[in-house]
């Protein structure tokens, strides 16, 4: 497997679904297959929270999620499970700051793809040497959908990081409506990773569409 180029990256990044069971009120898959068709370009299995999976049953939903992902040709990442990524044999794994170090998961990965969450220049100088392949930045706004939460940054971090990283393919995270995509591309963002702006929608192809279509109005004038 070579390694990825960062323009495909920057790419997939466009619209990225973050998504677990604990987010749906439904088959998280039938959610995955709905947003892709509405125009997300690559997804993140993130089982966490209350009556988060765990086992087997953890393993066949992300199967499922992944079958769904192949048959779009859409890139499946799996949030901190390495061990669930390699058996997968996913697309890639996304870590944030407490997980397994970066270096380690780079050995375990291969030519994987390495998101990694940084919210400071510091962090994101430490994660380019390491070799993350992408930067998710956040929370850019107030977020439902995760507890520990670090404080919001606004599109401020996006600016610092971009402003240091001028190559790095990077995502921003939190709270984020089709109504402030414009907000995070302008300040540097490839594109928009969300949980509940599809997820917590009765219609995910809808609500996908709708963010796809402010992305492309938004990068075609960068
Ligand atoms: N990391 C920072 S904010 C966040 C994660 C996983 C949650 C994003 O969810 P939402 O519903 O798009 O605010
Ligand atoms: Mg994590």
């Amino acid at each position: 497997m070579k390694p990825v180029e960062a323009a495909d990256l920057k790419a997939w990044l466009k619209l990225y679904l973050v998504i677990g069971s604990a987010n749906c009120r439904k088959d998280a898959a039938e959610v995955v297959e709905e947003a892709i068709r509405g125009g997300v370009t690559m997804v993140q299995f993130r089982e966490k929270g209350r009556n988060a999976l765990e086992g087997a049953a953890k393993r066949e939903l992300a199967g499922r999620i992944l079958a769904v992902c192949r048959k779009h040709g859409v890139p499946l990442i799996v949030n901190d499970d390495v061990d669930l990524a390699l058996a997968l044999d996913a697309d890639g794994v996304h870590i944030g700051q407490e997980d397994e170090p970066a270096e380690q998961v780079r050995k375990r990965i291969g030519n994987r793809i390495l998101g990694l969450s940084v919210h400071s220049p510091e962090e994101a100088r430490l994660g380019a040497e390491r070799h993350a392949d992408y930067f998710g930045v956040g929370p850019v706004f107030p977020t439902v959908s995760k507890e520990d939460a670090r404080p919001v940054q606004g599109t401020a971090a996006l600016r610092n990081i971009r402003g240091m990283h001028a190559a790095m393919p990077i995502v921003g995270i939190g709270g984020i409506t089709a109504d402030r995509v414009h907000e995070v591309i302008q300040a540097g963002a490839d594109g928009v990773a969300v949980i509940s702006a599809i997820t917590h929608t009765p219609d995910a192809c809808h609500a996908a569409m709708e963010l796809s279509r402010a992305l492309t109005g938004v990068l075609s004038k960068r």
